[in-house]
């Protein structure tokens, strides 16, 4: 019976009493399909020897399990030494007696991975020695990561490599209507699981994208270009009848120029000008004109004047000849006006001005013309110069004035002035009528240029307009709300000071500003008498010699462990320069998470650096020596050491740039210390570093995008670096991105993948990784807050259970409100957010606009600032929570 107290199959064997049992069991052969490693899950029964009286020296209370790979099946042949063994396989929970008087079995569950296999197939076998066990269930299978569609390209069911840290790159096809824009790849992990999704497929012209399909644009609709952007409905004046269209075709009597986009309307000829007017004075005639009443849907519009010189018959016109002058030109004119010249006196002219635009070419029908005629007879000729009133009453408003015209013959009927929006050309213009020399024009918009002009109305008609005035209203946003409201905010609480530097630090020196680094090594690094250090024995090699592990007399005559670096014979100057450069930056700190650094050796030969020896050498290494066995607050712990010696760096405004388990060191007491100082020796010596194409050599996994990109570097970017430290730490010295190359990380980190946790890794963690990953530095967390979060974590471990996203302590409860203000420059607001219960991330988050005026936020622009700033953090919150690859 089973713990349900079903019937069951099982397989026994119970020889306890007799000595020197040999009993196997074989399975059938079992065909192998795409399997590399096979896992093999037993559940069996196993009796307590003690619960059996007078077995004791037979009873045995374990089994073999055994395995042989071959081609093809063996039938009812079975010869053990063919086979090989995987493991002895015991008992979690093994049964006594009692237990059976209660009718309860005990059933155990294990798991042994056989591979890497190679043959069609494979048996299992069983060797029992003397035990008493049933097997319950063998169940024999294999792990493959899933077809899957991702980004549009579909992966087919793959099989993981056999060795657990390097990864299967698959390439993906693209779905159906679907093409490449980079190559889509996932890489499958030996769980089963893909990871890091790169590149992706986008849908063709004419298709779109939706549940991972790409879908035909239906009727009225079109997509013009590949990509993940949606079909469009058709611009208007055009239209599509079928499915999948890339461009959509124009109504009748509407066209597209050549140049003109898909995604425009399709447009048609203007209609002519309208009121056209004209001024004449002894040498010039001004044609003037308002633009058309239909400009066809374009603004491309454009003027062509036609002269004809007419007799006293409408019939006996003829063009009229080259003598006519046009200023500026005759044809393809952008402005309503046109200026002839050297025109007969006493002749009749027809002018014909054509509106054009970008598709009047498509039409062969008469233009749209307005027509003028004009017998050149004199006009008067008066020049005004327009001024506004430095005391704009106003900010949308302007005062303008001008002095009446002193010669006139003729009677002033009023003033007119046009003004329009310079950016709008004279397309469309307003006008008003005043019959004093002077007018207040308002309802202007704000930051707007304007122009004017103005022209006089006598008896005789207009005169010509005045030379053109600019004006620009004045921006009046800031004004908008009643400065009143300002006395809300609250006065500053000194809650935030707290986030302010720690007084008294000390800052760090860059040796290489002194002129004689010798200087800089003996103003921050004592003289050690070589006497009084004994080497014991070489621990490993350096770039500048080898490392070895011994003892210093101190000057209290106690002995202690140190670290000996030595730099090897035959150096340049330059060589020695760059060893000790490490001494002068190392002794300028002092803090428990840095390495110490015990003085230097400098006046005689072997040059050295004598630092605090770290009993567990190097973290990287360390970990994965002792893969699994500590506690994640023993891991946390190690993690908030490591965070608290780089807060102290950057509170001596010193940036590592090369944080990464391997140069963090650990002691006996699990004490982890940053080392490898040395800027960009640092680098160059980091067998890690690779050359970027700015030329420079950094540790492409462990940096941050703007630090490989530009050299940025800064304690921001050490907080990235710290993030993959957490992962290596979590992940016990697993690589960063596995096998994958750098220019793949480098291109994924790009498109938005972060590192997902490792096994085991309590959320909170991971959390806290991807804060270090923001593309965003700004928004990467300070050290001094990563060092309270761990602090936190250690004090609340129950913070620490949570492996998946759910109910899980909120990593943002402990990034105040007052640093994010900070990074957006809106600190002064701090008290008012507190004030107004927005005391965490989350709660901000939530905040509308409204709330954000509410809170006492009055201008405009910072409202805005605001606003934006928290929806690129709604987006952050979504991302933490969800994002999981
Ligand atoms: O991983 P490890 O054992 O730790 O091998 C390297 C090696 O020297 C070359 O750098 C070890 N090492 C470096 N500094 C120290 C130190 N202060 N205490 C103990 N081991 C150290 C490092």
């Amino acid at each position: 019976m089973d713990e349900h107290n079903r019937p069951i199959h099982t397989f026994q064997v119970c020889h306890v009493m007799e000595p020197n049992q040999n009993n196997w069991l074989r399975s059938n052969w079992i065909f192998r399909q795409a399997a590399q490693k096979v896992y093999v899950e037993l559940r069996f029964t196993l009796r307590d020897c003690n619960s059996i009286p007078w077995v004791s020296g037979t009873c045995k209370e374990t089994f073999n399990l055994f395995y042989y790979e071959t081609d093809e099946s063996h039938g009812v042949k079975f010869k053990p030494s063919q086979y090989t063994k995987i493991d002895t396989i015991a008992a979690d929970e093994s049964f006594t007696q009692m237990d059976l008087g209660d009718r309860i079995l005990k059933l155990n569950t294990e798991v042994r991975e056989v591979g890497p296999i190679s043959r069609k197939g494979l048996y299992l076998a069983f060797q029992d020695i003397g035990a008493c066990i049933a097997l319950v269930s063998v169940r024999v299978y294999y792990k493959k990561c899933p077809f899957t569609l991702r980004n549009l390209a579909s992966f087919p069911d793959t099989v993981p490599r056999v060795d657990s840290s390097s990864l299967v790159e698959v390439r993906g096809a693209c779905v159906e209507h679907a093409e490449e824009r980079d190559t889509p790849k996932l890489y499958c992990g030996a769980d089963g699981d893909w990871l890091v999704p790169l590149g992706k497929c986008v849908c063709s012209v004419g298709y779109e994208e939706m549940d991972g399909a790409c879908f035909a644009c239906r009727p009225g609709f079109y997509k013009a270009f590949t990509g993940n952007i949606k079909c469009s409905k058709c611009p208007p004046h055009s239209f599509s009848y079928g499915e999948g269209a890339a461009v959509c075709h124009c109504e009748k009597a509407f066209y597209r120029a050549e140049r003109d986009p898909p995604t425009m309307a399709c447009t048609r000829p203007p209609s002519p000008p309208r009121n056209v007017v004209f001024n004449l004075n002894d040498t010039c005639l001004q044609l003037e004109w308002s633009p058309p009443s239909d400009m066809g849907g374009r603004r491309d519009l454009t003027y062509n004047v036609l002269c004809k010189r007419c007799g006293p018959e409408p019939d006996q016109c003829q063009l009229c000849g080259e003598e006519l002058r046009f200023v500026p030109r005759p044809q393809g004119l952008t402005n309503t006006t046109v200026t002839v010249m050297d025109f007969s006196a006493h002749a009749n002219y027809t002018f014909e001005i054509e509106s054009l635009n970008g598709v009047s070419k498509m039409i062969n029908y008469p233009r749209p013309v307005a027509a003028i005629t004009v017998s050149t007879d004199q006009g008067g000729e008066y020049t005004y110069t327009l001024t506004s009133d430095p005391l704009n009453p106003e900010p949308n408003s302007i005062a303008l004035s001008w002095l009446e015209p002193e010669q006139i013959s003729l009677l002033v009927v009023d003033y007119e002035v046009k003004y329009y929006e310079k950016e709008h050309e004279e397309l469309s213009y307003s006008s008003t009528r005043t019959k004093a020399p002077s007018v207040i024009i308002t309802g202007l918009k704000p930051s707007t240029c304007y122009v004017f002009s103005l022209r006089t109305r006598t008896s005789a008609g207009h005169s010509a307009y005045s030379p053109k005035y600019e004006y620009e209203t004045t921006d009046d946003s800031e004004y908008l709300i009643p400065p009143s409201l300002y006395q809300r905010q609250n006065p500053v609480s000194p809650l935030f000071f707290s986030a302010l530097p720690y007084p008294g630090v000390k800052t760090y020196v860059d040796p290489d500003t002194y002129e004689d680094p010798t200087q800089a090594v003996h103003e921050f690094a004592k003289e050690i008498d070589p006497t009084r250090i004994r080497i014991e024995r070489v621990i490993g090699a350096g770039e500048f010699g080898e490392v070895c592990s011994g003892r210093l007399r101190t000057l209290g005559k106690r002995e202690i462990a140190v670290a000996i670096k030595t730099l090897k014979g035959g150096y340049v100057e330059r060589q020695r320069r760059d060893f000790l450069r490490e001494a002068s930056i190392m002794g300028q700190f002092d803090d428990p998470n840095i390495i110490r650094l015990e003085g230097v050796v400098t006046r005689s030969r072997p040059v050295m650096i004598v630092v605090e020896y770290m009993e567990n050498g190097s973290l990287d290494s360390f970990l994965r020596k002792h893969d699994g066995h500590f506690t994640v607050i023993q891991l946390v712990g190690m993690l908030r050491g490591i965070a608290s010696g780089v807060r102290y760096l950057s509170d001596m405004g010193y940036v590592h740039r090369d944080l990464a388990a391997r140069n963090i060191l650990v002691n006996s007491n699990l004490v982890c210390k940053v080392s490898d100082f040395g800027l960009s020796r640092v680098l160059e010596d980091d067998p890690e570093a690779a050359y970027t194409t700015t030329g420079g050599k950094i540790p492409i996994r462990w940096t941050a995008p703007e630090a490989i990109s530009y050299r940025k570097f800064s304690s921001a970017s050490d907080a990235w670096s710290y993030g993959i430290v957490m992962w290596e730490v979590m992940s016990y010295g697993e690589r960063p991105y596995w096998e994958m190359s750098n220019q793949d990380v480098i291109l994924s980190i790009e498109e938005g993948y972060r590192l997902p946790a490792p096994m085991g890794c309590p959320v909170v963690l991971h959390q806290l990784m991807l804060h270090c990953w923001q593309k965003e530095r700004s928004q990467r967390p300070k050290f001094t807050d990563v060092v309270s979060f761990l602090d936190k974590l250690i004090r609340n471990p129950s913070s620490l259970l949570a492996e998946s996203p759910g109910e899980v302590v909120d990593y943002h409860m402990f990034i105040s409100i007052g640093d994010w203000l900070d990074s957006i420059k809106m600190s002064q607001y701090k008290s008012s957010f507190v004030a107004a219960g927005f005391s965490t991330l989350d709660s901000v988050a939530q905040m509308s606009i409204e709330d954000v005026r509410r809170i006492g936020v009055v201008l405009i622009g910072h409202q805005r600032r605001i606003v934006s700033s928290i929806q690129t953090l709604r987006l952050q919150l979504l991302h933490e929570n969800g994002f999981h690859v």
